[in-house]
């Protein structure tokens, strides 16, 4: 009992009770953040979904607010599902969501504020005419769901998409529409892809190309990429392509087919499904949320009467460095709950080496690490482990020439419970690198009823950049960066004697041939603030 209440997070979004799944209609509104999410208010498992509401400054602190849609319709009566809100020129607001109705077909429902006034949109009016949209001929009547936020055509009008699938083939439906009631469908797609199944919550989105700041979604233009993720239903992770959006035929291209969505780079390797972004037009910034789920049993989740989280809400951005990939960070506002700043300076940490840091309590804190290794050693290794992969290898207890090495956090004393999370140097028989950023979660528990997976993806290094990673830990959720956000990875953990004040941290070096120098900044976090209604 006492490890299942520690497991509660402290500045992490979740509801006070009961289960949530996939972020819902995220948007700024009147000085206001609003995050609406799937939600089963009777018990800590899927099912009864409606969607759950709450309101926030700052995306840190939040107010719990009543239920915002319950499923009262023949066309939601079993589950008012995921949908993405818009906003009008004249600043109205519009909600397009799924409802599986009396017959569990999927539907695209209309929906807005009843008290536009209001700023914390508490009372939500469906369309009378609804459903706005039925699967179209051809199309499975359970594999159509998730709408996007809408954007605007060449012509004026409101363009959006929905996930499918056709046979194995992955696809996203364009529609166009006036007035949000009458939709016109494109023919073809936005885009498809054989064998990824369903996808689930397509995003779309342009990234600049040259400019920090975030796009609306309607932005277009030679300066603009755009970002189209999907959720595959098959493989439970978020994947993402950047590429080129043709307005005039509605459809999309990757940059680079081989890395196609489903097939190439995630937002995340770790535990994090069904995002959906949104334009905060307030910070001019496109903003991130995800469903964090358990990785322990749903007894647990009954025992603790709650189950999953949302991330700290990361900012997305185009890599411009790279020119092939996104950039996700925890948005800058949680870094007002830093204090006790504790600042470690050039530690050397040898081959086969582990130094505790001396932080107190280890539970709630923000880490950031550079690392340095020697570059003449890393000139001298001969190359051998090219074909390293996180998720096949041995995890961090694999010693290579050069690696791994990084970070211990949630581990105790005597290091039987620990979660290393840590960089990877291969180097191929041509002297090419390649890093890999990993997250070891098979000893992070001494719990049975607990999956305890590799982690991990190769993480772009550019000339003369030292290694870097942030680790934001929060009780039961981990979430890692590096090189400043251009790979992520969260995690769930769940340890038995790594918990309260015998929660430690600790550098490591599993590394045969290299000793590495770390530079770190830790930071305590406070608890959010987080209210019930
Ligand atoms: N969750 C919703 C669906 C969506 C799925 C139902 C993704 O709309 O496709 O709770 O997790």
């Amino acid at each position: 009992q006492k490890m299942l209440a520690w497991q509660r997070t402290s500045f992490h979004f979740q509801p006070k009770k009961n289960w949530m799944n996939d972020p819902n209609g995220p948007l700024y509104y009147k000085g206001w953040y609003h995050l609406f999410y799937q939600y089963n208010p009777e018990a800590a498992v899927w099912g009864n979904i409606v969607w759950g509401h709450a309101v926030s400054r700052d995306l840190i602190h939040w107010q719990h607010l009543p239920v915002a849609m319950v499923a009262d319709q023949w066309y939601d009566i079993n589950g008012v599902w995921t949908g993405s809100a818009t906003f009008l020129p004249n600043g109205d607001l519009i909600m397009l969501y799924t409802g599986s109705t009396n017959e569990s077909i999927q539907v695209q429902n209309l929906a807005y504020p009843a008290d536009p006034s209001d700023p914390l949109l508490r009372k939500w009016i469906k369309y009378e005419g609804n459903p706005v949209l039925i699967p179209p001929p051809g199309i499975g009547l359970k594999d159509f769901r998730d709408p996007t936020t809408a954007w605007t055509t060449p012509e004026g009008k409101w363009r959006i998409t929905i996930g499918s699938k056709i046979n194995k083939t992955g696809i996203s439906l364009v529609y166009d529409t006036i007035d949000f009631k009458k939709f016109e469908l494109l023919k073809g797609m936005l885009h498809g892809v054989p064998g990824t199944g369903m996808w689930e919550c397509v995003d779309f989105y342009p990234v600049s190309k040259i400019a920090e700041n975030g796009l609306d979604t309607s932005e277009n233009g030679p300066a603009v990429k755009h970002v189209l993720k999907s959720s595959l239903d098959d493989d439970r992770n978020d994947y993402y392509a950047l590429g080129t959006y043709n307005a005039g035929a509605g459809k999309w291209v990757p940059d680079n087919p081989i890395i196609d969505v489903g097939i190439g780079l995630r937002y995340d390797y770790g535990n994090f499904y069904a995002s959906k972004s949104f334009y905060d037009q307030e910070k001019k910034r496109r903003v991130l949320w995800a469903w964090i789920k358990e990785t322990d049993s749903e007894a647990a989740d009954i025992c603790r009467g709650w189950a999953s989280l949302q991330p700290i809400p990361r900012t997305i951005q185009y890599d411009k460095k790279t020119g092939s990939n996104l950039i996700t960070w925890p948005v800058a506002e949680v870094d007002n709950l830093r204090s006790n700043n504790n600042e470690f300076n050039k530690v050397v940490v040898k081959p086969g080496s582990i130094v505790p840091l001396e932080v107190g309590s280890a539970t709630q804190l923000d880490i950031m690490a550079e690392f340095e290794v020697d570059q003449n050693m890393l000139k001298k290794v001969d190359g051998s482990n090219a074909t390293y992969d996180c998720i096949k290898s041995g995890g961090s207890g694999e010693r290579g020439a050069l690696g791994p090495f990084g970070l211990l956090v949630l581990t105790d004393n005597s290091l039987s419970e620990q979660t290393p999370i840590y960089f990877y140097i291969a180097k191929d028989l041509t002297g090419n690198f390649n890093t890999f950023f990993c997250n070891d979660l098979t000893r992070s528990s001494e719990a049975s009823d607990v999956r305890k997976l590799i982690y991990g993806s190769t993480v772009p290094v550019l000339q003369g950049e030292k290694l870097s990673l942030r680790t934001l830990v929060d009780h039961s959720i981990v979430e890692s960066f590096a090189q400043n956000g251009r790979t992520a990875i969260t995690s769930r953990v769940y340890p038995t004697k790594a918990i309260y004040e015998n929660a430690k941290i600790y550098l490591f070096n599993n590394a045969t041939d290299i000793s590495v120098t770390a530079t770190i900044k830790i930071w305590q976090m406070n608890s959010a603030n987080i209210k019930s209604n």
